[in-house]
């Protein structure tokens, strides 16, 4: 049997666990209001984030996918035959260049797609079997956390987590401790670890990647009312929001808002929850952190993940690290 997929989400958890509200809650209650970046994703969200993927100023994913294509293979070599665990793998497209990798390589194929939606993961499992004839899929309905601890035994004597498309720049220092914590709890020693960050750069090619020419970014970032509205009976008139995105350099990261146009008060029905906002307040959305390549390296190192190699493009936008155990 060359596909399992395992629900440690059953239906009925994966919707309390996206559902319930509690966070949307805390974060609105706040002195300085905020919501958890997760909301972003309803079908519509995921849409658009696909979109700014391709946008040309989010040069974040096409540079990965570059260093990728281009070390790959050197990768494969390092690590040799293991199996591929990826966290939020969506729709693997950039996986296929590591698996293209350890294929040319002969090595055996056994990926392990782990994601919260399951639509996407199956649909790409399923992709991904018909064009690569030995693939072996077991992937995982999960949060990060919950795969972590209950990875089943590699049926390869090696694994490598992977954790690409620099989505560790969305969690605060806090939660990358406790992340990284999980990490090195779930590798045994000599097992890898894949990361991929995006670095600092000059200010205007960084808010220009979160501000872009066509509002795709800004349709993001207010749709994640839409999805409040509906998923909590609310009432958010996005006319009345606008898109802030800026680099805070203080800190090394973007930060994504959305500023109240006016006075006003907004109801989530379903959560009992009434807030007021002033004109020109603002609900945080989102950090995205930006990193420097070698602070991340000893970063890692003090995680007990020891690099051993480091790419990067010739602009050094992009960093991809690979840690071993
Ligand atoms: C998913 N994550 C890596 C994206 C980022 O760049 O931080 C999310 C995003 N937000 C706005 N544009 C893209």
């Amino acid at each position: 049997k060359r596909l399992q997929i395992d629900y440690l989400l059953t239906p009925s958890e994966l919707s309390t666990e996206l559902t319930d509200g509690g966070d949307v809650v805390e974060g609105l209650t706040q002195t300085v209001k905020s919501l958890p970046p997760r909301y972003f994703y309803d079908d519509f969200g995921s849409q658009l984030f696909e979109k700014i993927c391709d946008l040309s100023e989010y040069y974040l994913t096409r540079t990965e996918t570059l260093i990728l294509r281009k070390y790959a293979s050197e990768i494969a070599r390092l690590t040799g035959a293991c199996e591929i665990v990826e966290l939020g793998s969506g729709s693997s497209t950039k996986t296929r260049i590591l698996l293209d990798a350890y294929q040319q390589l002969g090595y055996p194929l056994h990926y392990s797609p782990i994601d919260v939606s399951a639509g996407i993961l199956e649909s790409s499992a399923r992709e991904l079997l018909a064009d690569y004839s030995s693939l072996v899929v077991h992937g995982l309905v999960s949060t990060y956390e919950q795969a972590l601890a209950n990875l089943k035994p590699s049926p390869l004597p090696r694994r490598m987590i992977c954790f690409i498309g620099s989505t560790l720049g969305n969690l605060t220092p806090q939660e990358c401790d406790r992340f990284f914590a999980q990490i090195t709890d779930a590798l045994k020693i000599g097992e890898y670890f894949l990361l991929g960050i995006d670095l600092q750069k000059p200010t205007e090619i960084l808010e220009a990647a979160y501000n872009d020419r066509q509002g795709v970014t800004a349709a993001f970032n207010l749709n994640m009312l839409a999805h409040l509205n509906r998923r909590f009976q609310g009432n958010f008139d996005l006319t009345q929001f606008e898109h802030l995105s800026f680099f805070n350099s203080e800190k090394s990261r973007i930060e994504m808002h959305l500023r109240s146009l006016t006075d006003q008060v907004v109801q989530l029905r379903s959560l009992n929850l009434t807030i007021k906002l002033a004109a020109g307040e603002t609900i945080f959305t989102e950090i995205s952190r930006k990193f420097n390549l070698s602070e991340m390296q000893q970063y890692l190192s003090t995680k007990g993940l020891a690099p051993l190699q480091v790419w990067t493009d010739p602009q050094q936008w992009y960093g991809l690290i690979l840690c071993q155990r």
